[in-house]
């Protein structure tokens, strides 16, 4: 059984966590319609055709903010690609191709196989985009698809298994961690607050895990939420408390799925000013090493 290590790279909201969760029939990694969701790479493991899949995820980062944070986003969105044996550079239909010019210029240099996958082909089935991705890339061709709406996922399948079949998987000492189920979990317990939150609320809040216990047949977790000021809190919590039990009630039912177990779940909100330049709450919510 080969373990390969496929890396998926692009432009942040591309849908990269949402072709991962279609691949590994699982949902572990956040999706979100707001820019910048996933906040670090995340290697999730599945089994596919007598292979072992390493996907990893990254964040699509073209960020100007100059915290902790967006610093560690930055460099976990290109830091494996030498580590990877076979590279997704996902995108979609667009006007330019700027930043898809850039990563593929670095994924060249590091002469590691790529296939370029244009995801969310529902929203201009006539490919008017299609001239000027080729021709910005350099390519002869490329895979058009859709996660949500299930378009030529047959194709992409095929195309993976040309690919997995020559590929002599790496022997890079420098492996690629799994994440955790720390992380895991807290970023789906995120997902619920950047998916029912505005303005600056998704990008200013967090989710550290404080006590995890498995039962026979439940878990019990209890997390803390992380928001940079007293109006964040007041917002989180919502309208006697109808946010809070709404995020709750979202993220356990997410949770459920992805451990496969009924969840106690209990949520608190705190206030850290700053924490986004934090080094000790980054390294405990795994965001820097
Ligand atoms: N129309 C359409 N929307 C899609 C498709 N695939 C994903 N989406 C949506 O695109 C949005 C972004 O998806 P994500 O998977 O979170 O994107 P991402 O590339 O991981 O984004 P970052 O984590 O910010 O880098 C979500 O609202 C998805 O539901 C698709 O095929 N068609
Ligand atoms: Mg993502």
């Amino acid at each position: 059984m080969k373990i390969i290590k496929l890396l998926v790279l692009g432009k942040s909201n591309v849908g990269k966590s949402s072709l991962i969760n279609y691949l590994s029939k699982n949902h572990s990694a956040l999706v979100s319609n707001k820019l910048h969701a996933t906040r670090i790479a995340s290697s999730y493991e599945f089994e596919y055709k007598n292979n072992r899949i390493k996907i990893i995820d990254t964040p699509g980062a073209s960020i100007t903010d100059n915290n902790l944070l967006s610093q560690a986003m930055k460099s976990s969105s290109t830091k494996y690609i030498t580590s990877a044996d076979i590279i997704i550079l996902l995108t979609q239909p667009q006007n330019n191709y700027n930043y898809e010019m850039k990563i593929i210029d670095q994924i060249r240099e590091s002469g590691i196989k790529f296939i370029v996958v244009v995801n969310k082909i529902d929203l201009d089935l006539n490919k008017k985009f299609e001239d000027k991705l080729l021709s910005s890339l350099a390519l002869n061709q490329a895979m058009y698809i859709s996660v949500t709406e299930s378009i030529n996922i047959e194709g992409l399948y095929k195309l993976l298994d040309e690919n997995i079949d020559k590929i002599v998987p790496s022997e890079n000492t420098e492996d690629i961690v799994l994440s955790t189920s720390q992380s895991n979990i807290q970023e789906l317990i995120r997902e619920a607050i950047v998916n029912r939150t505005n303005e600056e609320l998704p990008y200013e809040s967090a989710v550290l895990l404080k006590f995890f216990k498995e039962q026979k047949n439940s878990f019990i977790i209890k997390a803390d939420i992380i928001v940079s000021k007293e109006n964040h809190k007041k917002i989180i919590i919502g309208k006697k408390g109808s946010m809070i039990k709404n995020i709750g009630i979202k993220s356990r039912e997410t949770l459920e799925g992805y451990l496969g177990k009924k969840i106690h779940l209990s949520l608190f909100v705190i206030v850290k000013d700053n924490w986004k330049n934090n080094t000790s709450i980054l390294k405990e919510m795994g965001y820097i090493e």
